[in-house]
């Protein structure tokens, strides 16, 4: 089964919408945008020239798949980061001011380098303006990239006065800082190329995409596609290869039921920067080492053209296809082709490393690969720092090609035209969520003890499929409910689980969302 052309050419050819006021926003949207717009005048004294917002995303499934080039399904939700921007007469010198609606987030000024040179980011220093300088930094390479001829060598950018108003959560997996970088890389775009410039949607995702890699996070491009691209009422099918398309589909018109998600945060707080040597990182690093162990023992050798260069998982199934059974070409993304050449890689898995199911030392692991210990520290160990007693080989990959093959199940169902009864949908959506968490929790260890409680008690109240949502350690779960349930399984939430909790000056509301999917990125000007 093919994705039709119909589906497939649709999304990212597009622009990033643009409205002419705020009355001409969906509904929904309104309100904050007209908060960001009050608030920027509050601060500045002046009001802003346009708006740029960008929402967060909730992944219903296929999580620490993205960074190997497997394909996800996540939606764009209706919590957004909005920006309202002013932009200098270049009369005056080029700085950026922020501030932000939430006091955590201190104001910062800088100026931009007078040069046109790149502005420079420190890794080391965890500041809220490193998120915004991501941002302004992939835009200002795009700027010089796309208009070659104006952004000539020596030309800087327009200063800007900016006013943040948030409403994803932080360190909850639900990408606020994807959100953030998608609404800064655009406001950045817009106020130097000017309003006749229209921003295409799959440029925008694509500069946005390795953004937070000047951070010091090595992650893949979900959540930057699903931001950019969300489109209301459908859930997003995000392909990485041959090249990063994320292609809408709608959930699949059920006789008396309607598809719902409720989003809970286990208000454990997840500090991806911080944690990332020894966990981030630290998987990307056991995946990418995998491919490589797969590759040696089956003679194969990786294009080295992946997310690290290095060769990726996906790589490896390709290579074999290709050596083995005479694959002329790599998966096309073709869904049935993909389910047999999962299950495929999933019986190699087993062959090559259960054997090593409490982990590979650095020893084994450069054996493994047919390396020294210091090439291998060299190739695998130095581009972000990892801290780890043993590689988790076994555990990992199988969680990787297991969960690509979740995704594809998970599609072949969105595709289905009907159903016997609602229940076969709810029943056979939610065991590929439930079982993606037991894999997330298990083998990927990226689960913790208060997400598998919420799970639970989802579960326990109505809720079809249960799961973590985005990195995991903390931050947000995700769970399938028929419209009909949604107040019992909330109900559920808050007395069994957040009663229980210290909510730190948070209300009900704050931590339990329960969300359709919404509009991606977008511009509001005419102010
Ligand atoms: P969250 O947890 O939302 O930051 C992260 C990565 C994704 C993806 C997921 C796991 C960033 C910006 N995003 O999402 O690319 O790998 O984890 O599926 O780090
Ligand atoms: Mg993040």
């Amino acid at each position: 089964m093919i994705l039709s052309n119909e589906l497939t050419k649709h999304q990212l050819a597009m622009s990033v919408p643009s409205f002419h006021g705020a009355e001409v926003l969906p509904v929904k949207l309104q309100k904050q945008v007209n908060d960001v717009i009050g608030e920027f005048k509050t601060a500045y004294g002046h009001g802003p020239d346009f708006v740029t917002r960008s929402p967060g995303r909730v992944n219903l499934i296929g999580d620490h798949i993205d960074y190997v080039d497997f394909s996800v399904l996540p939606m764009a939700i209706d919590n957004a980061v909005a920006c309202a921007v002013r932009v200098l007469p270049n009369t005056e010198i080029p700085s950026v001011t922020l501030i932000n609606s939430d006091p955590r987030f201190a104001q910062r000024r800088f100026d931009l380098p007078l040069d046109g040179s790149d502005i420079s980011i420190d890794p080391s220093v965890s500041d809220w303006s490193n998120y915004f300088k991501c941002g302004l930094l992939v835009a200002q390479q795009y700027l010089k990239m796309r208009f070659a001829d104006e952004f000539t060598p020596g030309r800087t950018l327009s200063g800007i006065e900016v006013f943040v108003n948030g409403k994803v959560f932080t360190g909850g997996g639900l990408s606020s800082s994807a959100a953030f970088i998608c609404a800064v890389a655009l406001a950045v775009i817009r106020a130097n190329a000017g309003p006749k410039f229209e921003v295409p949607k799959q440029e925008l995702t694509q500069i946005t995409a390795k953004a937070e890699h000047y951070v010091g996070v090595n992650n893949g491009g979900m959540d930057q596609a699903a931001s950019v691209c969300g489109e209301i009422d459908h859930a997003l099918y995000v392909e990485f290869k041959p090249e990063l398309k994320a292609t809408p589909f709608m959930f699949p018109k059920l006789k008396n039921a309607e598809v719902q998600f409720i989003i809970a945060n286990t208000m454990v707080l997840s500090n991806k920067v911080e944690t990332a040597p020894t966990n981030y990182n630290l998987r990307v690093v056991e995946v990418t080492v995998a491919a490589n162990v797969l590759a040696t023992k089956y003679g194969v050798v990786l294009e080295r053209v992946g997310n690290l260069e290095k060769g990726t998982l996906r790589e490896f199934m390709d290579a074999y296809h290709a050596r083995y059974h005479g694959a002329t070409e790599a998966w096309s993304g073709d869904i049935e082709e993909g389910i047999s050449r999962l299950t495929k890689m999933l019986q190699l898995v087993e062959d090559t490393m259960s054997g090593y199911s409490s982990g590979y030392t650095v020893q084994q692991a450069s054996e493994a690969v047919g390396t020294s210990m210091q090439e291998f520290a060299r190739d695998y160990l130095t581009d972000f720092p990892v801290r780890f007693q043993v590689l988790k080989l076994y555990q990992r990959t199988k969680h990787v090609y297991s969960e690509a093959l979740r995704v594809l199940e998970a599609l072949k169902l969105m595709l289905r035209k009907s159903f016997a009864a609602d229940a076969e949908f709810f029943d056979s959506f939610g065991q590929l969520m439930n079982a993606s968490q037991k894999s997330c929790d298990e083998l990927y260890e990226c689960s913790c003890p208060e997400t598998d409680e919420i799970c639970k008690i989802a579960r326990a109240n109505g809720a079809y499929g249960s799961r973590l949502t985005g990195a995991g350690w903390g931050g947000c779960t995700v769970h399938l409910v028929p419209r009909s349930k949604v107040n019992e399984v909330t109900q559920a939430l808050v007395e069994q689980y957040y009663a229980k909790r210290d909510m730190n000056g948070q209300t009900f509301d704050d931590v339990i969302l329960v969300s359709r999917p919404a509009l991606g990125s977008c511009i509001v000007d005419g102010l």
